[in-house]
Order: C-alpha cells, then sequence, then structure tokens
C-alpha cells in the first residue's frame, strides 16, 4: 500500500510522517480525529497503514546448508604441556567495603607484580580463586580482604573473570567444604569445553586454567567483566616479555 496521501513521496518523506504520527498519538489527541488535524496535509492518523520499506524477491536459494558432522577439533591442553605446572600464575579475588581488587591491589599502570609478568612463547598455568581473608594466596599476594573474614563470607558473590589476549582453556574447577551443597545443584551444568576468554567464578570456587601467550609481547588486561567491579578496581595488566 502506498498511501501516502500527502505530497512527499519518496524514503525520507515516510520516515518524517512516521515520526509525526508518533508524536500525535503520544499527545493522545483525541484519537479519531484521524485527518481533521490541523498538521496540514501530512498528519497520518494513528493506527493508518503506512510504508516503510518494500522487499523484492530476486533469486531462490536453498536452506542453510547441513551441518558438518564433527566441528573443529580442539586440542586439550594438560600439565604436561605448561611451563610452570607447580606454580600457577595467580588471580586472586578479593572483596572489601568499596574495593574489588584482584591479587590484593587495584588497577595501575605499570605496576606488575613478580607473578604477573608472563614470559612470552609460554603456556601457563593460571590459577582464580577467591582470597578475600588473604588466606590460601599461593603466592603471597593476598593483603587485599580489608573487610575480614565474617564481611567475606556475607558479600561474597561470582565474578567473570576476563583475560585480553589469547583464549584460554579450563582444566579444573573445585569448591570450598561450605559451598559444596549450593554447588551440586549447579556444576554439572557448567560448560567448560571449548575456548573462552571469560570464566565466570562462583563464591568458594577456584578454576585452574592454562593459557597461551604466544608471540605479542606487552601488557595485556584481566578484569571482572561486571562494570562496577572492574570501576572499584577489580582489574589488572599482565605483563607478556
Ligand atoms: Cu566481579
Amino acid at each position: 500500500m502506498s498511501g501516502m496521501g500527502g505530497g512527499h513521496g519518496g524514503g525520507m518523506g515516510g520516515s518524517m510522517m512516521m515520526q509525526h504520527g508518533q508524536q500525535e498519538s503520544g499527545h493522545k489527541m483525541g484519537g479519531t480525529g484521524g485527518m481533521g488535524m490541523s498538521h496540514g496535509a501530512d498528519a497520518l492518523a494513528p493506527g493508518s497503514e503506512f510504508e516503510i520499506m518494500r522487499f523484492q524477491i530476486t533469486q531462490e536459494t536453498s536452506d542453510s546448508p547441513a551441518l558438518p558432522h564433527q566441528l573443529s577439533v580442539i586440542e586439550r591442553y594438560t600439565l604436561d604441556d605448561v611451563a610452570n605446572p607447580g606454580k600457577p600464575v595467580p588471580i586472586a579475588i578479593s572483596e572489601g567495603p568499596m574495593a574489588m581488587l584482584l591479587n590484593g591491589r587495584p588497577y595501575a599502570m605499570d605496576d606488575f607484580l613478580p607473578e604477573e609478568r608472563i614470559p612470552v612463547n609460554t603456556l601457563q598455568l593460571m590459577e582464580i580463586f577467591h582470597n578475600h581473608g588473604g588466606e590460601g594466596g599461593g603466592h603471597g599476594s593476598g593483603h587485599g580482604g580489608s573487610g575480614g573474614m565474617n564481611m567475606a563470607a556475607m558479600m561474597s558473590m561470582a565474578h567473570p573473570i576476563h583475560i585480553h589476549e589469547q583464549p584460554f582453556q579450563i582444566i579444573s574447577r573445585s569448591m570450598s567444604d561450605d559451598g559444596q551443597e549450593a554447588y551440586a545443584s549447579v556444576h554439572e551444568g557448567l560448560v567448560d569445553s571449548g575456548w573462552k576468554d571469560t570464566v565466570l567464578v562462583l563464591p568458594g570456587e577456584r578454576v585452574r586454567i592454562i593459557k597461551p601467550f604466544r608471540e605479542f609481547k606487552g601488557r595485556y588486561m584481566m578484569h571482572c567483566h561486571n562494570l562496577e567491579h572492574e570501576d572499584m578496581g577489580m582489574m589488572r595488566d599482565l605483563l607478556v616479555e
């Protein structure tokens, strides 16, 4: 239908008229007044038909091609492949009042802990874990939890940890003893096959990943993908060198 009537014709006039019509209905101008509105010949009555675009079919095609029987094969990393099997790179999550941190420190330029320096052309075992009270911190970098244990238990939450540069594989997850019951209700739903650039780390959870650092030197961010947390400091750089 090209019932535009008025003098404009063409797409530009059409879209202008649609906006016009929406404004009118927004103003609740009595509804049925239709053509009688005093907006000149362009006025479009609410609810009337209006041509926006036209599809012209010029060629027949088939359905989408059938999916292959097997998608691409992913070579799974193992601990035998990594440069640091006994000393994972820590990514320690801590939550305190108005501070969300990784490795106990807020983001700062050129502020690299020794364990945040990664030799280029290596496969690295990395471990993401909650370290609110400073316990179990692996490499002594966990002085972030200004909130203490009770506060930590109250506030603990899941964090989607995102690491820039090449994607990684998740190789294992474990849960603290007091989180086992809740974990049993969800962990079978976690899909850890395939390449990842982000992993959701649940309260009490410890996730081990293997990540390649091939070829590219420089600073690469890791941060919580919850923007409020990131803005509160939950972001650090890795230095690949
Ligand atoms: Cu977070």
